[in-house]
């Protein structure tokens, strides 16, 4: 037996090899790294354990993960930011085949042995291995991310895998960038064997030896009836690319270039011997490497973790562990906050104050429940210890022992008041009470609370179990112990949390607001609705602001922008656009009438009679540049401004907010990546154009003006 890290007598080894009756265990825990990464030193260690393989050390070789939860992350994101060339890049990609060759080129069998996140480059190294078990356990996920960075998958996926499931199971994880669990992965033939996590390394040294021996052979465990065959068939290839490129082209609408690279390499490599296939895609990697849009989301990768995992919060206060949570207000966003407490793993109680209420609340949580566990493909005994979680009640009753309470009741002061009283009245001394108001200032809320150290805002996004974002809203009074455990319970449940001051429309709702009050400004001037919304999603929008407004509700929408004039005035411009909509009984989507037309579900198109409601009688077609200008430049400006006034702590998690509140591009990568990329001063000049031409909402803001004037930006790194 003879145990050694390939950088022998270093101690810093990353790479620990273990030769045991033939067989190299070779298990990575990354020194100085809170996850594996293919970093370039490890690459040179593993470029080294192969040399040893390679000189007949063993008969057979494992790889494992000696950081739990994470086997190999894919490269290491922090190096990629470094990359100043396409040819830098390039090079990057050619260094992974070189070392991914040589493994896959070993004249003994590997095993990839794969307990936790393999992505990216980790998931192409375990192509490369002959072998790939996975464990059963929740954290192991397999996928290529690289699209969503940007990127295409530089180490030989966008070759290996079609080759190795069939074409269209590749596009499907390749242009997604979706994760799947070990089943999923063993359905399609990704991995060949799903196993117990504590069995993994026992059966994977076995594996290995039975392979060495020719007892079993690779891909044994690929599932019968495998696709590849029909896709050969003539005309079903260029079908499947067609598809791909018509799905990418609606959902992208050609904004981003990674997707549409990945077609183009996966489609020219087919054809070709692999190793020309490997030479495609180090161009393209190399190309997409340097591209803006790669730049933008790879910060909104970095800015998204930060935000997740905020260090300053330790440094304030420890947070406390939360246990058991109840909601008060079983209405859709208090069932939504019952789903994803209950999903990690935390006993819900469930209040509202009628059987009635509550009742159609629990239905609304286990229905959803059930959907999503199902689409997981969990089995059906876990799926009813996962509804049990939720207990409904119409009393405070077992609120003593809860360690923290969302209220979700109707938007109503008053309301709000009482029920914080009750809730105070039952909970337990240490009980923090969250509010899920989207209007009301925490402040106000503070004010019916006897404890106002334990009140914070907790604002979801609808629908919470899609919507990514937690915004945050902290008074002077919350503790920063409240404000640490409320952010690690955000964790828990999958939310990404920003941390803002309370302040009218808190952060998110205040961008919004110029940008929304704009769009309606631009519907009184006769322009087409179906326009302005084409126009924000040309720009990379998910929905337009006239969509957004019968999404959000016009009543909901016409509160907000009533909170955001009384504190801003001028800046969000009155107009009575949404009050004669209401007035007209007009509520959005819910009451299937609203700027557009609706059959049932189904959205029709715009509903011409709102134009003479608005008084919009003439139409005017305006540039789609003159559309986005207006709405982009106004609500960069008012982040601006709620950085400068403190509601923001930092520009990165203006950025984040944005893009997981409402879906500003993330290939822009947030509003102050944006300015910054755009530049202050060419920002400031178009700013104080719109305010020439259209008044003094557009007056830049004050630290925008110095920012140009010292030639200085918001982000640093942009
Ligand atoms: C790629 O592979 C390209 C190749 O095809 C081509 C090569 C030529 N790099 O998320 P967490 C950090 S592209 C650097 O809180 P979790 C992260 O910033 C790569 N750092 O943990 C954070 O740092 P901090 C494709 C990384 O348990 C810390 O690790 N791969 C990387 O909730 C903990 O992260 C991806 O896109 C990285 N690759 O989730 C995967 N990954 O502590 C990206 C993580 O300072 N990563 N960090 O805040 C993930 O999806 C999640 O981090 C993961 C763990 C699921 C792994």
């Amino acid at each position: 037996m003879e145990a050694t890290g390939p950088e022998r007598g270093s101690g810093r080894a990353s790479v620990h090899m273990l030769v045991e009756q033939g067989v190299a265990m070779i298990s990575i825990d990354q020194k100085g790294k809170p996850v594996n990464v293919l970093s370039r030193a490890l690459v040179d260690e593993l470029t080294r354990a192969i040399r040893r393989l390679e000189g007949g050390e063993a008969r057979a070789a494992v790889i494992l993960s000696g950081k739990p939860g994470v086997w190999i992350a894919g490269a290491d994101i922090d190096e990629l930011k470094e990359i100043r060339t396409a040819a830098d890049g390039q090079r990057l990609s050619r260094s992974a085949h070189e070392l991914l060759g040589r493994l896959e080129n070993l004249e003994i069998p590997v095993v990839a042995a794969i307990d936790g996140a393999a992505l990216g480059g980790g998931l192409e190294l375990a192509l490369a291995c002959t072998y790939r078990i996975a464990s059963e356990s929740d954290r192991t996920k397999l996928g290529l991310p690289e699209v969503q960075l940007g990127l295409l998958p530089g180490a030989g996926g966008t070759q290996r895998l079609p080759r190795l499931i069939g074409l269209r199971a590749a596009l499907d994880l390749i242009l997604t960038g979706k994760q799947l669990d070990g089943r999923r992965a063993r359905k399609i033939g990704l991995v060949d064997e799903v196993v117990p996590g504590a069995a993994l390394s026992r059966i994977a040294r076995q594996v290995a030896l039975d392979l060495a021996g020719g007892r079993k052979e690779p891909r044994a465990g690929r599932p019968k009836g495998s696709p590849e065959w029909m896709e050969n068939l003539p005309g079903v290839r260029g079908l499947i690319l067609r598809k791909a490129r018509e799905g990418v082209m609606e959902k992208t609408h050609g904004l981003y270039p990674a997707p549409l690279r990945i077609l183009d390499v996966v489609q020219r490599g087919l054809d070709r011997p692999v190793r020309e296939g490997f030479e495609l895609e180090a161009e393209a990697f190399g190309e997409l490497s340097v591209s803006p849009e790669a730049r933008g989301l790879i910060h909104v990768f970095f800015a998204t973790t930060a935000a997740k995992n905020d260090p300053d919060l330790a440094v304030d206060a420890a947070p406390r562990d939360v246990e058991r949570v109840a909601v008060v207000g079983a209405g859709f966003m208090g069932a939504g906050i019952a789903v994803v407490s209950a999903e990690s793993g935390l006993r819900v109680r469930l209040k509202d104050v009628s059987a009635e209420a509550v009742g159609k609340g629990l239905r609304t949580a286990t229905a959803s429940l059930v959907e999503r566990a199902r689409r997981r493909k969990r089995p059906e005994f876990e799926i009813t210890a996962l509804t049990d979680r939720v207990e409904p009640a119409t009393e405070y009753t077992g609120f003593g022992t809860v360690d923290l309470v969302v209220e979700a009741v109707y938007e109503d002061v008053a309301l709000k008041h009482r029920v914080i009283r009750e809730v105070e009245a039952a909970a337990g001394p240490g009980t923090i009470l969250g509010s899920n108001t989207s209007t009301i200032p925490i402040t106000t809320l503070a004010e019916g609370s006897t404890r106002p150290e334990s009140l914070i805002g907790l604002h979801f996004f609808s629908p919470v179990e899609k919507m990514p974002l937690l915004e945050m809203i902290v008074t002077p009074h919350t503790s920063p112990e409240v404000t640490a455990t409320s952010h690690r319970w955000a964790k828990r449940i999958g939310k990404t949390p920003i941390i803002v001051n309370d302040a009218p429309g808190f952060y998110v709702n205040r961008i919004l607001g110029p940008y929304m009050n704009e769009a309606a400004l631009l519907l009184q001037e006769g322009v087409p609705m179906d326009q302005i919304d084409r126009s924000m999603v040309e720009w990379g929008f998910p929905v337009g602001p006239i969509t957004l407004f019968d999404e959000v509700g016009l009543d909901v929408a016409g509160k907000s922008g009533k909170i955001l004039q009384e504190a801003f005035g001028d800046r969000v411009r009155p107009n009575d656009v949404l009050s004669r909509m209401i007035e007209d009984g007009r509520l959005g989507r819910k009451n299937g009438r609203g700027f557009y037309r609706y059959d049932g579900k189904k959205k029709g198109g715009p509903d011409e009679s709102a134009y003479a409601l608005i008084g919009a009688p003439t139409r005017r077609r305006a540039p789609a540049a003159e559309i986005q200008e207006r709405l982009v430049l106004g609500m960069i400006n008012e982040a601006v401004r709620a950085l400068e006034e403190g509601v923001l702590r930092s520009a990165r998690d203006g950025d984040v907010g944005a893009v997981m509140g409402f879906g500003f591009p993330p290939f822009r990568g947030g509003p102050f990546w944006y300015l910054d990329n755009e530049g202050a001063e060419g920002i400031l000049a178009r700013l104080r154009a719109l305010e020439a031409a259209h008044g003094t909402r557009f007056a830049p803001a004050p630290s925008l003006v110095r920012k140009a004037e010292a030639g200085e930006r918001f982000s640093p790194g942009a």
